[in-house]
């Protein structure tokens, strides 16, 4: 709590077990395999497998990895993981007696191979503030679920910046970034194993490190705003995220399979 307090973040070391997040990756697995017609990775639980199926989707049906990407979102074992008693404990800690989430929960996949810009996998120098216009004291817990070395892009975080308020951005290709960023000597890169957890202030200057490795960085990423705090309230629970329903029918041939006759 004082480390966070004063630095702007600390890391709570094997916070979940691999089993409790297993699940999660299951999920992941099945989501993939199944957009195969012929699901032939019967290996679950090995992450090199899943980055197989993924890589294999990738090159071999590009529009069935963004539709798995996108509903891995939506994970009911993500939602779980984000309400977690062992975060809300710790957000407490931190003075989030009643948290709300942000956003809803990420599940991120870094990878440069499977990617076709780097603002797909890689992230400028930011504070989270900028996007998610929430609470002053909103918190982001970031959990790696396979272990993270600088050699997998390792986030890389710059201790203490979130003493120094809002820096100015300008947008870019990812979303914006800090227009006078800290230099490189200013960063360090948080190395982490499957299941810790980061906890940071949305102040705190981050960015995403240079991936050397064809293996995905795979990471869950949680955002909590505190329903208590008086700058939230005043400001009447901003909230710059929206749900746009897409009207146009996705899948032509699907629908009119399934509509009826004119
Ligand atoms: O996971 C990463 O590399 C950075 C993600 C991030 O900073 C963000 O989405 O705001």
């Amino acid at each position: 709590m004082i480390n966070f307090k004063k630095k702007g973040y600390f890391v709570e070391k094997e916070l979940f077990g691999k089993n409790e997040l297993l699940n999660i990756k299951d999920d992941i697995f099945n989501i993939f395999d199944n957009t195969n017609e012929n699901p032939s990775f019967n290996f679950k639980r090995d992450s090199n497998k899943l980055d197989a199926i993924v890589s294999h989707t990738f090159y071999n049906d590009y529009e069935a990895f963004l539709g798995s990407i996108r509903i891995c979102q939506n994970l009911i074992s993500l939602i779980n993981l984000s309400i977690d008693k062992k975060i809300l404990s710790i957000l407490k800690t931190l003075g989030l007696n009643k948290p709300v989430q942000s956003t809803p929960p990420m599940l991120m996949m870094n990878s440069s191979k499977l990617s076709r810009k780097e603002s797909h996998y890689k992230t400028p120098p930011h504070q989270d503030w900028r996007s998610i216009q929430g609470s002053i004291d909103s918190v982001v817990v970031w959990i790696p679920l396979v272990d993270v070395n600088k050699e997998m892009g390792s986030l890389q975080i710059v201790p203490f910046s979130h003493k120094n308020g809002l820096r100015r951005t300008v947008k870019d290709e990812w979303f914006r970034k800090i227009k006078h960023p800290p230099t490189d000597d200013h960063f360090i890169n948080v190395e982490m194993n499957e299941g810790d957890a980061l906890f940071f202030s949305t102040f705190l200057i981050h960015k995403s490190g240079n991936i050397y490795t064809d293996k995905i960085r795979w990471s869950a990423q949680f955002r909590y705003n505190n329903l208590e705090d008086k700058t939230f309230i005043k400001n009447k629970y901003p909230n710059p995220y929206q749900i746009k329903i897409n009207d146009k029918i996705i899948n032509p041939e699907f629908f009119e399979s399934i509509i009826e006759p004119k």
